[in-house]
């Protein structure tokens, strides 16, 4: 009998494990009433070498868009009515920290004490307030993604915004990411807060994002977790919540890249100076401007 033959006479019982992550598919059937598995996986893509390979990768005639602000907009690209195949996301028109953030680049680990922050760090974010956060921005106050918004609260201090992350494709729960958004614009990264000031405000960030997204999803909130970055690409705060069962984050929740918000939280109970005088221990790529600044050092 021929491998043909034998996958033609596969008979499907039941999925095993689709896995939106690895883009694996596990399937059980029967082949002659005896068990058999049959499990697909998605390739590595090609490297595309000329427009015409690329034509190829990119196909635009099947395009559906899920959100767009400022220069991102993403996407969802379908092979066949209703089955999404790719996820594509366009940045255009790019600036030179997208193209540094998204290249392939070594990893160091940097151990920030306060005098480091001080002296090199919080001038590189004022150097960047404003800059890069027009998205931020928009949805704030221009009504951006405004059909996409799923929780708004005005008021200019303890307000905040929820909506899809852009990284979310806004189908499958497994990999629900929603980012949160706060009104005030004083803090600009976990730096910034300190227990007297901040720590009943974070409570109620919290506790209402996760009552919102919880309800709105029928996700349990003991299945979501709720992080921050450090540092984060946009110094704007803002929280990212996810399903506990996301299985793609990869560095995005990586010890040296991302804290709980209920670490946050808690250490500012511990601390009235909060993130003030501690050293703080993060990666960062090579080709970031920080690490630059911090190795002339
Ligand atoms: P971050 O920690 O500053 O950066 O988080 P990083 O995780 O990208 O390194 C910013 C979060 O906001 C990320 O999860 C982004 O995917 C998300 N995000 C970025 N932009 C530009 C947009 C946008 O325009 N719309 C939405 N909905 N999310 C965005």
């Amino acid at each position: 009998l021929s491998y043909q033959n034998l996958l033609k006479s596969f008979k499907f019982v039941r999925i095993l494990e689709s896995d939106t992550q690895e883009k694996t598919l596990s399937l059980l059937g029967t082949i002659d009433n005896q068990d058999a598995i049959v499990r697909l996986e998605r390739l590595h893509y090609d490297n595309p070498s000329s427009q015409d390979s690329l034509a190829s990768l990119i196909d635009v005639a099947n395009l559906l868009k899920i959100g767009d602000n400022d220069i991102y907009s993403w996407f969802s690209v379908s092979d066949l009515p209703d089955v999404q195949s790719t996820k594509l996301n366009l940045i255009y028109p790019a600036t030179q920290k997208h193209i540094s953030k998204y290249n392939h680049q070594p990893l160091h680990m940097v151990r920030e004490t306060a005098e480091m922050y001080r002296d090199i760090v919080a001038p590189y974010i004022e150097s960047m307030k404003g800059l890069r956060i027009q998205w931020v921005k928009n949805i704030l106050f221009q009504g951006a993604e405004a059909e996409s918004v799923i929780y708004r609260d005005h008021d200019p201090v303890t307000g905040f915004v929820l909506l899809p992350d852009m990284k979310w494709d806004g189908r499958s729960s497994e990999n629900l990411y929603i980012v949160g958004i706060v009104n005030r614009e004083d803090v600009a990264s976990v730096r910034d807060l300190r227990g007297a000031v901040h720590l009943s405000w974070l409570e109620n960030l919290k506790e209402k994002s996760l009552l919102e997204v919880s309800t709105r999803y029928g996700i349990g909130l003991n299945d979501l977790k709720v992080f921050v970055h450090y540092q984060p690409s946009y110094y704007h705060f803002h929280i990212h919540i996810v399903n506990v069962a996301h299985e793609g984050l990869r560095r995005g929740i990586a010890a040296g890249k991302a804290i709980l918000l209920d670490d946050i939280i808690e250490n500012l109970k511990l601390s009235e100076d909060g993130y003030a005088k501690r050293t703080m221990c993060y990666e960062i790529g090579e080709n970031h401007d920080l690490w630059k600044l911090l190795v002339k050092r």
